[in-house]
């Protein structure tokens, strides 16, 4: 398997409590390491275009305010078969479905505040790398 890169965001719920560096840890020790960081606050038309793909769920106002209640921390998480291995990190999107050990399981405290985000595949994560990085912003 090749290395993989793969888009992570911290989401404010976390950033609130003060969690960046505990779900950080939980990638490192996973075998991924942080080749890009920047914590940022969205802007609402920035939220509305990253999650354009769920514009027509019921949950897409609610997701947007969600995600411009204050800072995010996003990343490049890079090392071997990443987009999967983040997601297995992070666990079910409903916490109350995640796995023991996962970051959504031990810190998410709802389906909607649910700690991180990763991207669901290759193709996904490249453009929202490119959403959020320039290719000289991550340094492997
Ligand atoms: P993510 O994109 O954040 O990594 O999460 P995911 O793939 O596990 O979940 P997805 O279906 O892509 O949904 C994106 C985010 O929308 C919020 N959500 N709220 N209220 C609800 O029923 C609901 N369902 C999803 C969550 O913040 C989810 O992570
Ligand atoms: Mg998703």
């Amino acid at each position: 398997m090749a290395t993989e890169r793969t888009l992570s965001i911290i989401k404010p719920d976390a950033t609130r409590r003060n969690l960046t560096g505990k779900i950080v840890a939980r990638f490192e020790e996973a075998g991924l390491r942080v080749v890009a960081s920047r914590r940022i606050q969205l802007s609402e038309a920035q939220a509305k275009a990253f999650y354009a793909v769920h514009a027509e769920r019921p949950f897409y106002n609610d997701l947007v305010k969600f995600m411009i209640s204050g800072p995010v921390v996003v990343q490049v998480l890079e090392g071997e078969n990443a987009v999967a291995k983040n997601r297995e990190v992070m666990g079910a999107t409903n916490p109350a479905n995640a796995a023991a050990g996962t970051i959504r399981k031990d810190f998410a405290e709802s389906i909607e505040a649910n700690s991180v985000h990763g991207s669901d595949s290759a193709e996904n994560a490249a453009n929202e790398i490119k959403f959020f990085f320039s290719d000289l912003e991550i340094v492997g």
